[in-house]
C-alpha cells in the first residue's frame, strides 16, 4: 500500500520483547519523537521505517497502537560497521566537538553507504505519488539524495537531533562532501539550532561550491533546499499531567524518605554517554562535600546513568571510569546510611522518571556538547509548585531557550561548583522566579509546536 508521508528513522518508536515462553510481542518506547509524530502520521495515513533492535531477519510490516510500521531487519555486520561503527564512533563524536576521537574506517563507511540505500529504497517503494518523507538522524544521511534519485517526485524533510559541527570539525571527515551532498538531497533540512544550519549552508559554499544566500541553497538543476532551525521539545502537558497524578506525588516522596529525607537532593539523568559530562559534575559535587560547603547530610547526589552503547569501546571506558569515581567518593566522603552519590545504572519507566523529577531540588544538566537535552525541558515540566532548580550547561541547544537556569560552562569545575553552591542555596522567591518563565517558555513551545512548524515549512517549499 502507499502513502502520503513516510517517516523513515534508525530506529522504530516500539521495541520487540520476548516472554519466557519466546511470545514475541512489541511494547512503545515512549520516546518524544513517536509523541510528536504520531498525531501527523495519523491524519496523515503514515508509515514509519525503522529498526527493530536485533538481528531477526524477514520481518513483517505491523501495526502497533493504529499505527503502521515497517521493521527494516539489520545482520550482524551492519549493526557492528553502520550502526556501532560509522554512526557511533565516527559521526556520533564528530558531530559532538570531537569529545572523544573519532575513528575513521573505510569498511565502515561503505556500510554505511549500504545501510542507507536499504532504507531509501524501502521508503521509495512505500511512498505514494508526491507523498512527503521525513528522514531523522545522523545514521541516514545519504537517504534524502538516495531518495530523490529514485523518486523525483517526493518532497522530502531531514532533521538533525544532533549538533551539525562547524567547519574546521566536519573538514576531517574523508567522506564530508558525500554526507552534503546527501542531505542536499532534501528540500528542508533541519537543526536544532540556528548556528548548526549557518554550518551546513557554510560547508556547503565551501565544499560543495554551490551557490547560497542567508538558509538557502541553489543546485544547479534549479532546486533549491533550505537550511533552518527547529528546536524539538517535549510532550509537556502530558508530562504536566504525570507530575500531578497522585502516584507519582507519593513516590516522589517514597524516595525523598528512601534517600533519608536530605535537605537537598541533586539529580542527573543521562544516558551513559562521554558527551553528557557526567564524570565532571561528580567531581564537582565531590569536591564541595570534601571542602565542606555540603555535608552527606544536607544532600546527596542521584545520579541515574542509563545504559547506552554497550558494544562500542568508548562507552565501556567510561562506565568504568565513573564506576571507579562513584566508588572513591562514596568510600572517601560517605557515613553509614549516608552515601554522598547514589548511583543507578539502569533504565526506567516514564513514572519513575517523573517522580524522580518531582523528588529532586536541583536538576544538573551540564553535557560537553548535546543537540538539545530533553532531560533540561522534562523536569521543568515536572516542577508543578513552580520550585526547583535547574544548572544547564551553556553547549546543551536547551540552554538557549531555558535562559533563566543556572548556566554553566561544564570545562569550568569551580564554575560548575559555584554555580551548585548557589542553587542550594537559593531562596525560594528567585527559584519561583526563574522556573515560572522557564515553565512558560516550554508550554509554549512543545514537541506538537515543532512537528507542526517543521512539516508546515516543508509544505511551503518550492518543488520543482
Ligand atoms: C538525542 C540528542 C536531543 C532517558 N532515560 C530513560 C528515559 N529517557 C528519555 C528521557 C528523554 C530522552 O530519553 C533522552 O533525550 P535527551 O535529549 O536527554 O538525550 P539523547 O538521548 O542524547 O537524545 C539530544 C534528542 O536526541 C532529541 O532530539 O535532545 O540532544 O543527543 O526524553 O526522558 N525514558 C524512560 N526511561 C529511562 O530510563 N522512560
Amino acid at each position: 500500500m502507499a502513502h502520503d508521508l513516510v517517516i523513515v528513522a534508525n530506529r522504530l518508536p516500539v521495541d520487540r520483547v520476548t516472554d519466557k515462553d519466546g511470545e514475541v510481542s512489541w511494547r512503545p518506547s515512549p520516546g518524544g519523537l513517536v509523541t510528536a509524530i504520531e498525531p501527523v502520521m495519523r491524519a496523515g495515513d503514515g508509515v514509519w521505517i525503522g529498526w527493530p533492535g536485533g538481528t531477526e531477519q524477514h520481518l513483517e510490516p505491523f501495526e502497533a497502537d493504529g499505527l503502521h510500521l515497517v521493521p527494516l531487519s539489520m545482520t550482524q555486520e551492519e549493526i557492528e560497521e553502520h550502526y556501532e561503527g560509522f554512526s557511533n564512533a565516527t559521526l556520533w563524536p564528530l558531530y559532538h566537538d570531537v569529545v572523544a576521537k573519532p575513528e575513521f574506517h573505510r569498511e565502515w563507511w561503505d556500510r554505511y553507504v549500504k545501510v542507507n540505500r536499504r532504507f531509501a529504497e524501502k521508503a521509495a517503494e512505500l511512498a505514494a505519488e508526491s507523498a512527503t518523507v521525513w528522514v531523522h538522524d545522523y545514521q541516514l544521511q545519504l537517504v534524502p539524495q538516495m531518495l530523490r534519485e529514485l523518486r523525483p517526485d517526493l518532497r522530502i524533510g531531514f532533521y538533525l537531533h544532533i549538533p551539525f559541527p562547524p567547519a574546521e570539525l566536519f573538514a576531517q571527515l574523508p567522506w564530508r562532501r558525500q554526507i552534503l551532498e546527501g542531505l542536499l538531497g532534501a528540500d528542508l533540512v533541519g537543526f536544532q539550532l540556528p548556528g548548526a544550519a549557518q554550518n551546513f549552508v557554510r560547508l556547503v559554499r565551501q565544499r560543495v561550491g554551490h551557490r547560497t544566500h542567508r538558509d538557502l541553497v541553489y543546485l544547479p538543476d534549479g532546486r533549491e533546499v533550505r537550511a533552518a532551525a527547529f528546536p524539538i521539545s517535549i510532550d509537556a502537558a502530558g508530562f504536566e499531567e504525570l507530575a500531578r497524578s497522585p502516584e507519582v506525588a507519593e513516590r516522589a516522596k517514597a524516595i525523598r524518605e528512601a534517600l533519608g529525607n536530605p535537605r537537598k537532593i541533586f539529580l542527573g539523568i543521562d544516558r551513559l554517554d562521554y558527551t553528557k559530562g557526567i564524570y565532571a559534575r561528580l567531581r564537582a559535587f565531590g569536591e564541595l562535600i570534601r571542602d565542606e560547603h555540603l555535608s552527606v547530610e544536607d544532600a546527596v547526589f542521584v545520579q541515574v546513568a542509563v545504559p547506552s552503547r554497550e558494544q562500542v569501546e568508548q562507552y565501556r571506558i567510561l562506565r568504568d571510569d565513573i564506576d571507579r569515581l562513584v566508588g572513591r567518593l562514596n568510600g572517601d566522603l560517605g557515613r553509614i546510611g549516608r552515601p554522598a552519590i547514589s548511583y543507578l545504572h539502569s533504565s526506567y519507566p516514564r513514572e519513575e522518571m517523573a517522580a524522580l523529577y518531582r523528588a529532586a531540588d536541583i536538576m544538573v544538566v551540564t553535557p560537553y556538547r548535546d543537540g538539545m537535552n530533553l532531560v533540561a525541558k522534562e523536569y521543568v515540566a515536572c516542577r508543578i509548585e513552580e520550585d526547583g532548580a535547574l544548572v544547564l550547561s551553556e553547549f546543551a541547544g536547551a540552554a538557549d531557550e531555558l535562559r533563566q537556569a543556572w548556566l554553566v560552562n561544564p570545562y569550568d569545575i569551580n564554575g560548575m561548583k559555584a554555580a551548585l553552591l548557589e542553587s542550594y542555596r537559593a531562596q525560594p522567591k528567585e527559584l519561583g522566579r526563574r522556573m515560572r518563565a522557564m515553565r512558560k517558555q516550554i508550554s509554549q513551545h512543545d514537541v506538537k509546536a515543532w512537528a507542526d512548524s517543521f512539516m508546515t515549512e516543508l509544505a511551503h517549499e518550492r518543488h520543482d
